[in-house]
């Protein structure tokens, strides 16, 4: 392919930045994904373009593309992703502290104004202005991709591109979420989604932190997965006749768990949660299924002293945490590389809830 040079005027480039390439595109709202060749961007003078190796697919990239959410993509045609792994390849004229060469991470929060009252208490992910992969700008499903320098994640480099490229969201997520529960090591945290993307990670982070796990979610496969990863018990939601009297059951004293972390992709258990944590016990809303509610019983909520909150991402700080876990070996969850050209077959298994652990696009094939 040919090269273009400089990526940005004033900025600079490793000189072999081709003019084309090749990405995974929604056309519109709903429609199937194409993969097809599209140009590649141009830095802004406060941006980074990186050469996405491997991004993995969370369910987000699903709900952006259907449009099922009060949070809409900006754009269409629009390139999805935000867990990509690559190599920086081009900055443009004000960027100083990102080289060429390094390894970075390009997560949900693509940029953001670094100067409100939520960026000044690093708070990026409440920015009102914070631009987000695969909904206001091109993602990682593509091979060549924008981020604001500030915010792309440092990957050291003897770390696996493809075993990385899903901490960038769904690890980083769930540690996060893990942090805001409060729960103390050899407490007990429920997984609620234990054997998808951000579950599969949320397993490995507790027992990194400390926690004691109960893994929930449904089939065998998603069992014996969960054990694996380094679940104590699981309950079966599909199987289970009364969940909150077996979630409860599956603690030494029957009082339940101490935090609930709950990565499902259904309303149901966002109305059950309260019920079995513990007494004084937090419950973290972080899946997102779409038109959902949160329910509560108030009397138990207020007599229990039950805290539920949201948790939405994290920031660098956060980012670099988890990363570091990463590195130490500490977090393994399954992942099976696929061809970028087979993100559309990626999607219909995850709606179906066939996925145990993640998936990862390789960019070059
Ligand atoms: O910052 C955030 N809050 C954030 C960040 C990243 C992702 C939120 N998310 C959201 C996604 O948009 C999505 O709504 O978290 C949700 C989970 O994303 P994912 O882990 O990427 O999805 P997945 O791999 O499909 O896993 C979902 C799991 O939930 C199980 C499924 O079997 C699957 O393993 N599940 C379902 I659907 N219903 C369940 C139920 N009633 C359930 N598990 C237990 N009980
Ligand atoms: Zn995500």
């Amino acid at each position: 392919m040919a090269s273009n040079g400089n990526g940005h005027s004033n900025g600079h480039s490793n000189g072999n930045v081709p003019t084309q390439q090749w990405a995974a595109v929604a056309e519109s709202e709903g429609a199937p994904i194409k993969y097809k060749q599209i140009p590649v961007p141009k830095p802004g003078p406060d941006e980074v373009l990186v050469n996405i190796k491997y991004s993995g697919v969370c369910h987000t990239d699903w709900h952006m593309k259907q449009g099922d959410w009060p949070l809409k993509a900006s754009k269409f045609p629009l390139v999805g992703g935000h867990e990509g792994a690559g190599v920086v390849v081009a900055r443009g004229a004000l960027v100083k502290d990102v080289e060429i060469g390094e390894h970075v991470g390009v997560k949900w929060i693509n940029g953001s104004c670094l100067d409100c009252q939520f960026c000044q208490a690093s708070d990026e992910q409440l920015c009102q202005k914070a631009i987000c992969s695969g909904a206001h700008v091109d993602g990682t499903f593509q091979q060549y991709c924008i981020a604001q320098a500030a915010h792309v994640a440092r990957i050291p480099k003897d770390v696996d591109m493809a075993a990385i490229s899903p901490v960038l969201c769904a690890g980083i997520t769930v540690y996060k979420g893990l942090k805001e529960s409060g729960a103390k090591p050899g407490q007990t945290v429920a997984i609620v989604g234990a054997g998808g993307g951000l579950g599969s990670m949320a397993v490995q982070y507790a027992k990194a932190m400390g926690l004691r796990v109960i893994a929930i979610d449904a089939g065998d496969d998603k069992r014996e997965a969960t054990k694996k990863l380094g679940a104590e018990s699981f309950v079966d939601f599909s199987k289970s006749k009364d969940v909150v009297a077996d979630v409860q059951a599956a603690t030494e004293d029957g009082l339940g768990p101490h935090a609930v972390l709950l990565v499902a992709v259904s309303e149901r258990p966002f109305q059950q949660a309260a019920e079995y944590v513990r007494p004084k016990g937090t419950v973290v809303c972080i899946g997102l299924p779409a038109d959902a509610y949160l329910k509560a019983p108030v009397f138990q909520t207020v007599a229990r002293m039950v805290t539920i909150r949201g948790s939405y991402v994290g920031n660098r700080r956060d980012s670099a945490e988890a990363i570091d876990f990463f590195r130490r070996g500490l977090i393994q969850i399954p992942y099976k590389v696929v061809p970028l050209s087979e993100l559309e077959d990626v999607y219909q298994k995850m709606i179906k809830g066939q996925i145990s652990g993640r998936y990862v696009l390789d960019m070059d094939k």
